[in-house]
C-alpha cells in the first residue's frame, strides 16, 4: 500500500491516526471539509465535502487504500446525517469503485447495535439494532461496504468503533473503549492483510468488561494492548457523578438509546 487517503482527517480520530500511521504508508493523503489546523509541511491535503461527488473523486483519484473516517460522528438532524453519512458514504464507495481503489476501511460504530442489552455478548453476525439516525447511517455504510465488496471486489473492512480515547471515561466506556494504538492496528489489518475480502471488526481494546466477540479480528492477527480495567477506578468515580439514565444503562448504546426514547423500559428486549 503506497498511497492511502484518510477522510475526516481533521477530526479527533483522524488527527491521532495520522500520527500513528505516519511512516507506515509512504504517501498519506488527507481530506476533510476543513483544513486540519496542525497540517504538517510533509502532509498532502485535498479539501472535499463528502456530499459533493466531484470533490470526493478528486480526493480518491490515485489512492490504493482509503480509511473513511469522514462524516457526522454523533446523532444529528436527519438532513445533516443524510448529506454527510448517507450521500457522503455512497459517494465515497462509488468513487472508490470508479477509481479502482483496492481497499476501504470504514469507520462504523457501536451504535449499529446499540439496542442490545449490556447483559448480552454479541458477535458481528447479529441482526443490527441501531440506536439513532446516526447508527442507521453507519448500518447503511456497512451495507454499502458489503455491496461493493461482493459486487465489485473492493476489499472492505468495517470497524464498529466503541469509544476512542486515551482512557475510558465512565462505566459504559470500560466495556467499549479502544486505545488509539489498537484502532491503528485494526486499520492496518484492513489495509494490509492478504485475507481481507469483507470483514467486520469491533473497534475495542482488551476490556474484561467487554460485550463483543471480536473473533474475526483476532483471526487476522489483532492483539490489543489497551486494558480498560487499568483505568477502572477513575472511570467509575466519573460514572458516579452522572445523572441516572435507566434506559441508557440497560442498553449497550448508552445515552444514544435514551435520547428521544418514547417506549417503556419495561418492554426492553433481551
Ligand atoms: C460514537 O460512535 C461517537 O462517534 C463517539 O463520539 C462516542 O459517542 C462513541 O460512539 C460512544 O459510544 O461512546
Amino acid at each position: 500500500m503506497q498511497t492511502v487517503l484518510i477522510t475526516g482527517a481533521a477530526g479527533g480520530i483522524g488527527t491521532r491516526l495520522r500520527q500513528l500511521l505516519k511512516g507506515i504508508y509512504p504517501n498519506i493523503r488527507l481530506s476533510d471539509v476543513k483544513r486540519p489546523a496542525d497540517l504538517a509541511p510533509d502532509e498532502t491535503f485535498v479539501q472535499a465535502d463528502l456530499a459533493n461527488m466531484a470533490e470526493v473523486e478528486k480526493a480518491v483519484a490515485g489512492v490504493e487504500g482509503i480509511v473513511h473516517l469522514g462524516g457526522f460522528s454523533v446523532e444529528g438532524a436527519w438532513d445533516t446525517i443524510l448529506q454527510s453519512n448517507i450521500i457522503g458514504c455512497y459517494n465515497l464507495f462509488e468513487a472508490a469503485r470508479r477509481h479502482r481503489v483496492e481497499r476501504v476501511v470504514f469507520a462504523s460504530s457501536n451504535h449499529v447495535i446499540g439496542y442490545y442489552p449490556r447483559r448480552r455478548r454479541i458477535g458481528v453476525d447479529v441482526a443490527l439494532r441501531p440506536d439513532s439516525r446516526y447508527g442507521v447511517s453507519k448500518a447503511f455504510g456497512e451495507a454499502l461496504g458489503a455491496l461493493y465488496a461482493f459486487k465489485h471486489g473492493l476489499r472492505v473492512t468495517c470497524i464498529r468503533i466503541g469509544n476512542f480515547g486515551d482512557a475510558p471515561v465512565d462505566r459504559r466506556r470500560l466495556s467499549i473503549w479502544v486505545a488509539p494504538q489498537d484502532l491503528a492496528q485494526l486499520v492496518r489489518i484492513g489495509l494490509d492483510h492478504p485475507d481481507v475480502r469483507h470483514e467486520i471488526f469491533y473497534g475495542v481494546s482488551d476490556n474484561v468488561r467487554g460485550w463483543w466477540d471480536n473473533a474475526a479480528a483476532f483471526r487476522l492477527g489483532y492483539r490489543p494492548q489497551g486494558r480498560s480495567e487499568e483505568h477502572s477506578a477513575a472511570a467509575l468515580a466519573a460514572d458516579a457523578k452522572l445523572p441516572p439514565d435507566p434506559v441508557g444503562e440497560w442498553y449497550q448504546g448508552g445515552p444514544f438509546c435514551s435520547d428521544e426514547f418514547s417506549d417503556g423500559i419495561e418492554r426492553a428486549p433481551l
